[in-house]
């Protein structure tokens, strides 16, 4: 059953066309009129979810007359003699964008529910235009009321969802409650063990999105694989008047324009033949603005074209061989020591990144902020995206399949228009078994059939072969799936110590291109000794060099994205005065401070063809 499931699901996404599908958040809120409900909001922490569920463990919002006592009735006593147990009015506030593990003390470790509440007023543009309730990302789950009413909920948390609000909408005096869990569960996706820390909270942007009735909801606009010289797409309508419309997509720099009917189902595909176009790469990231109108609405955007695929052991951009460059990033923040969100954030990570010498990120474990590959697209840094998908999924559950695709589905449908994203990430350093290939290639199949355009990967392990320590190979089912052969290895680190690199070769079977999307030791910025004093800047240092030495080695070597850019919080790693409730793998000190690897990996990347 669980495959005809995921069959169906499948089968929906393909019906939907190049991720795109109905009902759904209008696609680039960035170039819409928006807006941010950021700021300062009320909020409630529960941990025993008091405010959702009478005594008897009954959903408040499943009942017919909700009580009062519903959180998200938001309710004040009517009288001096009613008896009611929370107040919004007099509870704390928090601010929204941000998760509330660096904003509150006593939250720190906190993982369960928190209740947000904003007060807002809202004047529409038009009286015949629409609205959505926009979400850059919640984590993990929440459930969302405007006004007393429920409007949804979601599950996953680093993609964006909205809800059309537009009948609910006042003028004056509009309540929002969002009840926001980040309890870690089994058959989550992550699942109860991950190494990376469990923000919680409304950690991305929330806007009001305003679109005429029949607006542009969804569109793809890329360079055609296999006709050189000709640009593709296809554009979604979501209205009353979406059938029979004419959609113009014009690219003035290109004096290109073409004018499109969609079908009875709003969609409309378009081929526009481009005789003078400047590619997109790492080297020239150039970009064209593309306008997409019909009727009253129009949406633009800068698209850079390119092309990726892989042949035998290269990886081409633009038909060309690339090495990818790379460095592993969280999505932390440099500045407040807490999730990641902002476009300085964005700016100063990636930054680094081209200091680094690199022209590629792999962005671990989950989808980043949209900030993030948007300011890729115009540095010209490549960039692989993945899915929390990390060592012990519940393989076997249909609805961990179903949560994983979802937030697949979703972040490929934000970023498909983002030339610098050329890689989808299945999964991380997961247990060999047909149950997990299988749930893997699934995820593959979706891809491919949501975007042919990219290449699939995966962070996979290796070992040693015919159990002999000193040589290693990859032996995992799912690499006759992926384009790009990708794994972990912590020689020097997790096995033994550095010079063990000297000691170890490669016997890789496998024609494709070889990624190495994990290396790397800790060192405490500062602490200095002998190269084979663990923690110390030298013995991390001592690593990479022994390392890059080794993976050179690997005749279909091309790239690598190294663990990992900078420190970053995890709960597994306590170990005090070295440590202290981080990961320490960073080649910068969570305050920015560079590490002598660093400067090994810079020499690398910068001499290197
Ligand atoms: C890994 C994981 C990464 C960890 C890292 C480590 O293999 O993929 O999430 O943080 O090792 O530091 O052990």
């Amino acid at each position: 059953r669980a495959s005809l499931l995921k069959g169906f699901l499948g089968y929906f996404f393909l019906l939907c066309g190049s991720s795109i599908s109905h009902g759904q958040t209008p696609v680039n809120v960035y170039d819409r009129c928006s807006t941010s409900l950021e700021g300062y909001w009320k909020y409630i922490v529960d941990p025993y979810e008091n405010g959702f569920y009478n005594y008897r463990l009954e959903a408040f919002d499943e009942q017919d007359n909700p009580s009062k006592n519903a959180f998200f009735t938001d309710s004040k006593p009517a009288d001096r003699s009613e008896l009611l147990e929370y107040d919004f009015d007099l509870s704390d506030s928090i601010y929204v964008p941000g998760d509330w593990n660096s904003q509150k003390e006593k939250l720190f470790y906190y993982e369960g529910t928190v209740w947000y509440r904003r007060h807002f007023d809202y004047t529409k543009q038009d009286s015949s235009n629409r609205v959505f309730l926009y979400f850059g990302a919640v984590n993990n789950r929440c459930h969302v009321y405007l006004n007393g009413i429920k409007i949804g909920q979601h599950t996953g948390g680093f993609t964006p969802f909205s809800f059309e609000v537009t009948a609910l909408l006042k003028d004056t005096g509009n309540s929002l409650v969002v009840k926001v869990d980040n309890k870690r569960i089994k058959e989550g996706v992550p699942t109860l063990n991950t190494d990376w820390w469990n923000y919680g909270g409304i950690t991305r942007e929330v806007s009001l999105v305003e679109t005429p009735e029949t607006y542009v909801e969804d569109y793809s606009v890329h360079l055609a694989r296999d006709k050189p010289g000709t640009l593709q797409g296809s554009v979604l309508l979501n209205g009353s008047l979406k059938a029979g419309r004419q959609v113009q997509v014009r690219i003035p720099e290109l004096q290109k324009s073409i004018q499109v009917l969609t079908d009875d189902k709003g969609m409309a595909s378009f081929s526009l033949p481009v005789d003078t176009l400047r590619l997109w790469s790492d080297q020239d990231p150039k970009r064209y603005k593309v306008i997409l109108s019909t009727g009253q609405d129009s949406v633009s955007e800068w698209i850079g074209f390119r092309n990726i695929s892989v042949k035998g052991r290269d990886i081409l951009l633009n038909g060309r061989p690339v090495f990818l460059k790379g460095i592993s990033i969280h999505e932390e923040s440099p500045v407040r020591k807490g999730r990641a969100h902002t476009r300085e954030d964005a700016r100063i990570l990636l930054g680094w990144a081209r200091e680094l010498g690199c022209n590629f990120v792999r962005l671990a474990h989950y989808p980043h902020n949209e900030h993030m590959v948007r300011l890729a697209d115009s540095l010209g840094m490549l960039v692989w995206e993945e899915i929390p998908v990390y060592w012990t999924i519940a393989w076997e559950n249909p609805s961990t399949y179903n949560n994983a695709a979802k937030q697949l589905n979703e972040v490929i449908r934000r970023d498909k228009n983002r030339a610098s994203v050329i890689i989808w990430s299945m999964a991380n350093e997961t247990p060999t078994s047909p149950t997990r290939t299988q749930f893997l290639t699934d995820l593959a199949t979706l891809t491919r059939s949501l975007d042919p355009t990219r290449l699939i990967s995966a962070a996979l392990e290796q070992s040693a072969l015919n159990g002999n320590p000193k040589i290693r190979t990859i032996e995992d089912n799912f690499a006759r799936v992926v384009d790009i052969l990708s794994f972990n290895q912590y020689i020097g680190w997790y096995d033994g110590l550095p010079d063990k690199a000297r000691e170890i070769s490669w016997k890789i079977e496998q024609e494709k291109p070889v990624f190495i999307s994990e290396f790397g030791g800790g060192a405490k910025q500062g602490l200095h000794g002998d190269k084979y004093t663990r923690w110390t800047e030298e013995y991390q240092e001592f690593l990479y060099e022994e390392n890059l030495k080794m993976l050179s080695g690997i005749e279909q070597l091309r790239g690598m994205s190294p663990w990992i850019l900078v420190d970053f919080r995890s709960p597994r790693r306590m170990l005090p005065e070295i440590q202290d409730g981080w990961n320490r793998k960073g080649l910068i000190s969570e305050e920015g401070i560079k590490k002598k690897a660093f400067y090994s990996l810079q020499k690398y990347y910068l001499t290197k063809e």
